[in-house]
């Protein structure tokens, strides 16, 4: 007979299943920077959730915002109706992001924001009768979550490599991770701003006028947290200007604070003409995502579409009513707490307290911007990610929850962090760094 509640029947996401459920490492409750285990121990989030609970957690606020709106309108038709929370929290979302980018397009996740910033810049070249623009370029080591779009201009290749044939006409920039030149960098790393010209070879091999947009997270962060060379960026935005090629900034992770500021967009001073956010839209409470377009894009979108539909795409859950009360109650406690200022205060803590782990056992580049920071250690040879995953496990059992990616230790903690929060981090990273072999 199956038993109930056994640990088989979930089949966990990017999880070591077998592993996992041999020893598993359960949650049960959360608070501020803070999870219970099952076993009632107190483990503290360095990684906010998957980046995303910026808030920290269980915040009152969003919770009674959800609970009331959940007992008001539970759910709204989103083709061809409305209801006013999903107004309001776009028009929020706009004054949030950068003058020019005033319109939102919501969706349930990241890998949904990704596709639909794909489909619209794919659709708007045609509406504006480029027709030709069909190619989309991605960049190595680039994540954009796990649609067949997000992982075709993706390049993580074990993201990609049983999934067949993915998106034809798409091609990738090198990356930028120059570890020879650059490792230890305390924030942006001075060489490889010139990678930014990769795309005008890409340029010169296809021809602009077969390509759509171009995509990259201005900060990668699954990847290992690879931050742009100085200048990268704005020479990435001349190319495409050049060249009258869309650009798209994957803000999954960087939106809503995580370096300092409401989007690596204003932290850069570059602007993209879409920004695809989701995860600390709404605390991470509610699942929400979202594409933010251009004027420039939604103008000729609604001026020249040939059908009353403008845009032939959206879910049954694009602007969920109660995850739009908890995207305004998110929304809300960023400002009143003026949180994107405080954690471009940590930051600055943050980088201090991990870079003095340079000399410790196997480490062997330290990176970090914003409130985000990785510890690369040394892969054990013949066994690539052995070490990221042991120091995980180790970590749990000493009250942390790291994020690890290969052999690469990953940080974001919630932005309400304070100084001894970090400092308790990375006492506990220490320690998993010292016993491992
Ligand atoms: N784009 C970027 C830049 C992301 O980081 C996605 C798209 C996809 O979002 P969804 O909501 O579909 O998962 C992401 C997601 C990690 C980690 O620790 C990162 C993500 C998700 C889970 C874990 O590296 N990023």
């Amino acid at each position: 007979m199956k038993r109930l509640n056994d640990l088989e029947s979930y089949w966990m996401p990017f999880t070591a299943n077998r592993d996992f459920k041999k020893d598993p490492r359960m949650v049960v409750s959360a608070d501020g920077m803070y999870y219970k285990s099952e076993t009632g121990k107190d483990i503290m989030d360095s990684a906010a959730g998957l980046w995303c609970v910026n808030a920290g957690h269980n915040r009152p606020e969003i919770t009674a915002a959800i609970s009331q709106q959940a007992a008001t309108l539970d759910f709204a038709p989103s083709f061809q109706y409305g209801h006013p929370k999903a107004f309001e929290l776009a028009s929020r979302v706009a004054e949030l992001f950068p003058l020019g980018l005033d319109h939102v397009f919501f969706t349930n996740s990241g890998s949904e924001a990704v596709d639909s910033a794909l489909k619209i810049a794919l659709a708007y070249q045609r509406v504006r009768g480029k027709g030709t623009k069909t190619r989309l370029i991605g960049r190595e080591r680039g994540y954009h979550g796990v649609g067949f779009g997000g992982i075709s201009v993706g390049g993580m290749p074990r993201n990609r490599q049983y999934f067949g044939t993915l998106l034809a006409g798409v091609d990738h920039m090198t990356h930028t991770h120059l570890p020879e030149k650059n490792s230890f960098t305390k924030g942006l790393p001075e060489h490889g701003d010139y990678l930014a010209d990769n795309l005008e070879s890409i340029v010169t091999l296809h021809d602009a006028s077969t390509i759509a947009a171009v995509i990259v997270e201005p900060v990668a962060g699954s990847t290992g947290v690879l931050p742009p060379p100085k200048n990268y960026l704005k020479r990435l935005r001349e190319i495409c200007d050049k060249h009258d090629i869309l650009l798209i900034f994957d803000e999954v992770i960087t939106g809503f604070g995580r370096l300092g500021k409401a989007t690596a967009a204003e932290y850069f001073d570059v602007t993209p003409d879409i920004i695809s956010c989701a995860k600390a839209i709404t605390n991470g409470i509610i699942p929400m995502g979202a594409a933010v377009v251009s004027n420039k894009i939604y103008e000729t979108m609604m001026d020249e579409a040939d059908m009353p539909i403008e845009l032939f795409h959206g879910y049954t859950y694009s602007g969920h009513p109660i995850a739009s009360a908890a995207g305004i109650a998110s929304l809300d406690i960023y400002r009143d707490e003026d949180l994107f200022n405080k954690a471009g205060k940590t930051a600055i803590y943050l980088e201090n307290i991990v870079h003095q782990l340079k000399n410790d056992k196997n480490v062997i580049d330290i990176r970090n911007i914003g409130m985000v920071a990785a510890i690369e250690i040394a892969p054990r040879p013949g066994a690539v990610g052995a070490r990221g995953y042991e120091a995980m496990k180790s970590a749990w059992h000493k009250g942390l929850m790291l994020r690890v990616t290969g052999d690469t230790l990953a940080f974001s903690p919630p932005l309400i962090a304070e100084k001894h929060d970090i400092d308790k981090i990375f006492e506990i990273v220490q320690s998993v760094l010292k016993e491992l072999d």
